[in-house]
């Protein structure tokens, strides 16, 4: 990526406001190491592009295609929603290089290559959120014509503009360049005691690592959910086979990334198969817990995953509010507290109220806890004292790959 400097700086400064600090420090020789073990595990997780799908290919094509990037050369079609924002948009190209006319309300703007991140920013900028979200974009290619289905190609401008900043995570998703780091969930009485690892997924994009959380919004905003997530879920499952992780095996997936069990997960439970991961030993952590969709699908996908053998984590868990709710109705073998409720947990009286009705509740459920975010011994101990059953945090150990030694005393 980066062909352009222009390009190059745009990108850097989606990177500075998600960067996060690097893992555990591997020497060349572990990463050459841990490339060659995946490569020998597994040849299958590259993700196709959409030109490359053969007509009738088996899997979920919403899933496993991944769509062409936008880039010039082109037309850009911004429909303004009025007369105001026409005029901001018209001044600002006036003043710029950027080849454009205006007709009945539309602006059109050439593009003669590259991204079209440069000339969106500061068209951006210059609209509030809601004229953003009332503004329509269509982009056509130089040498192509509009074709009937194009009409669905268009889109409300802050979706349009994410797909043409998520360069980047396509190249990421092409490339196959997301891994994961572990992180180790510990009994909360005997932390010397591993119930398992999280997988948890990471990227680098020129040296710098980016933050999940960038890239899932990314992503949302892009339309790219559904591959991203599939690809973490792969990239989790290949790793955790090729470290041999010894525990169960927590993967993180996003319920609103998934229109059918069935079609959406198939791929990803294969693959536990092919790899001789024990499905007992793989539990789904549902993320996004504060917005999970309509419960009927929840309900589906978690039955999906039992009927298959794994186990399921609500993630997140006090962090919004409808996730007591679907404690109820999902039931899941484990409940992760979030880490906001116990970060200070044991000098903040409220906190700690809310915090321990949330595990006295959980515990009357007859669930298992896990407290995510312990970073001090006291946090520690106050969970440890409210009955938790399992803990996981930097006070224990970071996420890293290889699997992190335990470094809680
Ligand atoms: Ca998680």
């Amino acid at each position: 990526m980066g062909d352009t400097p222009r390009r190059m700086d745009a990108d850097k400064a989606i990177f500075t406001h998600g960067a996060v600090p690097p893992d555990e420090p591997t020497t060349p020789a572990e990463e050459a190491e841990k490339a060659n073990a995946l490569e020998g595990v597994y040849h299958g997780m590259t993700l196709p592009n959409a030109e490359d799908v053969p007509a009738g290919a088996p899997g979920c094509q919403r899933c496993e295609v991944l769509p062409v990037p936008i880039r010039g050369p082109g037309t850009l079609e911004l429909r303004l929603p009025h007369t105001y924002s026409l005029g901001k948009t018209l001044d600002f190209l006036a003043a710029s290089r950027w080849q454009h006319r205006e007709s009945e309300g539309t602006v059109h703007v050439h593009v003669p290559g590259g991204s079209l991140a440069p000339l969106l920013a500061p068209i951006l900028d210059r609209l509030t959120s809601t004229e953003q979200r009332d503004t329509r974009a269509h982009f056509q290619p130089d040498g192509t014509l509009p074709q009937n289905g194009d009409r669905f190609e268009i889109e409300a401008l802050p979706n349009f503009a994410a797909k043409a900043r998520s360069e980047w995570l396509l190249d990421i998703l092409r490339g196959e360049r997301l891994y994961s780091v572990f992180q180790p969930i510990v009994s909360c009485a005997d932390p010397s005691d591993l119930l398992g690892h999280e997988c948890l997924m990471r990227a680098e994009v020129e040296g710098s690592a980016v933050s999940p959380g960038l890239m899932l919004d990314l992503a949302a905003g892009a339309g790219l959910l559904f591959q991203l997530d599939l690809a973490a879920r792969r990239s989790a499952v290949v790793s955790a086979a090729a470290h041999a992780l010894p525990a169960k095996v927590f993967i993180n997936f996003a319920p609103n990334a998934i229109y059918s069990p069935h079609s959406c997960l198939n791929s990803t439970v294969r693959m536990v198969d092919e790899l001789r991961l024990r499905r007992d030993q793989v539990v789904f952590e549902i993320i996004e817990s504060e917005r999970l969709p309509e419960m009927a699908l929840m309900q589906r996908i978690v039955g999906y995953y039992r009927e298959q053998g794994f186990g399921v984590a609500l993630d997140d868990v006090g962090a919004g509010y409808s996730s007591l709710s679907a404690l109820l109705e999902l039931r899941p073998d484990y409940v992760k507290i979030d880490r906001t409720l116990i970060d200070g947990v044991d000098r903040q009286p409220d906190k700690a109220l809310v915090a321990r009705k949330l595990l006295e509740t959980v515990q009357g459920l007859g669930l298992q806890t896990i407290v995510e975010g312990i970073e001090r011994r006291e946090e520690w101990e106050w969970v440890q004292a409210h009955g938790a059953d399992f803990v996981q945090g930097y006070f224990f150990a970071r996420p890293a790959t290889p699997p992190p030694a335990l470094a809680w005393h």
